[in-house]
């Protein structure tokens, strides 16, 4: 699918200001507050890319929420975007996949009426050999605006469909921030001689049907029925040509989605018997993705439903996700409808 490489040189503060003209009511604080996380995502494109050099692989002795041991550098990038956000006054409380409970704006600052939920680093355990990671994030209003106090749980525990704005930077070979405030999705990539992010592909579309699925195949055995149906199919020749499909699995959403948002097919990480609900995090990893995959034209469910529509229950709850191509998604939808698991 030809991307819309756009020649115009345009920077992401200009870009969104541009999109702020769209919405005349906003107050501006919106612009802002993404100024602010631009910063954030500037300094961990430098921290990640001298990662090797500065020492700051390795583990901690500390593990996370979810039993993980956890790399210095992903304590790092927590550290920087809570500090780069945290006085703005454009929030009013944040939630992060390394921290276990709520992040409050501390009592100095005032708060302000969006909420902030991230991934900070995802893909860590690529962080050593060299894998692209990204951070994820996800913007939404707060509850009761009227309201100028901190946030509590139930502003981070909003259904997908109610984001402002979602986004995720991948530190790879170069970095590209994608983002969306529900016009579309647009790719903007890090040129670190100027310390801008620069617009590169506006508008982008994934393709309606793809070629490539994206799964961690090694759990294949413990799959539902349907899952297991779906990728058999998928590998069985077809007289038009359109199967096998190829398999591609870095082992990093943030790369993963980005691939299928671009050439398309389907990303998947399905429940299975050890993981009931899967492995992937609702709030700070599958929504934003979702959002971004949707603005883009494709589809996103947890196998049966549309995942921007879960109301969520527990900040690092978990949600079985299948992300990407329209027609790829309904497609597994429909093995797993009609499997008798
Ligand atoms: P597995 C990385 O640890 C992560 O959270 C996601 O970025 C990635 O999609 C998934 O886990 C990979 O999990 O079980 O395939 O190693």
């Amino acid at each position: 699918m030809p991307l819309v490489k756009t020649s115009k040189l345009i920077t992401i503060e200009r870009h969104i200001s541009e999109e702020h003209a769209l919405h005349p009511q906003a107050t501006g604080e919106f612009s802002r507050l993404l100024r602010d996380l631009t910063l954030a995502l500037r300094i961990l494109a430098r921290d990640v890319r001298r990662a090797g050099l500065n020492d700051v692989l390795g583990l901690t002795d500390e593990t996370n929420v979810h039993g993980e041991r956890v790399k210095r550098l992903d304590i790092h990038a927590n550290d920087v975007i809570i500090r780069a956000m945290d006085h703005g006054g454009h929030l009013c409380v944040m939630a992060s996949e390394e921290s276990d409970a709520l992040i409050q704006i501390p009592d100095e600052y005032s708060k302000g009426k969006y909420v902030l939920v991230f991934d900070p680093l995802d893909g860590s355990s690529n962080i050593d050999v060299n894998v692209s990671i990204g951070t994820i994030f996800s913007v939404y209003r707060r509850l009761d605006p009227t309201l100028t106090t901190g946030g509590n749980v139930e502003d981070c525990l909003q259904p997908g469909y109610k984001q402002v704005a979602a986004g995720y930077a991948m530190y790879g070979s170069s970095t590209q921030l994608v983002y969306s405030s529900g016009n579309g999705v647009d790719v903007f990539t890090f040129d670190p001689t100027i310390g801008e992010f620069l617009l590169t592909f506006e508008k982008i579309r994934i393709p309606r049907k793809g070629k490539i699925y994206s799964v961690n195949s090694g759990n294949a055995y413990k799959w539902h029925q349907g899952v297991r149906d779906y990728v058999a199919h998928l590998l069985r020749p077809s007289d038009d040509g359109l199967r096998p499909y190829s398999l591609r699995y870095v082992g990093t959403m943030v790369a993963d989605v980005h691939r299928t948002l671009h050439y398309g097919g389907i990303f998947m990480y399905p429940a299975d018997s050890m993981l009931p609900s899967g492995k992937l995090r609702l709030v700070y990893e599958v929504n934003p993705m979702a959002f971004i995959i949707e603005q883009a034209g494709g589809m996103a469910s947890n196998g049966t439903q549309r995942i921007l529509e879960l109301e969520p229950e527990s900040l690092h709850q978990r949600s079985p996700c299948f992300m990407g191509s329209p027609d790829d998604v309904r497609e597994v939808e429909s093995f797993i409808n009609s499997s008798p698991e």
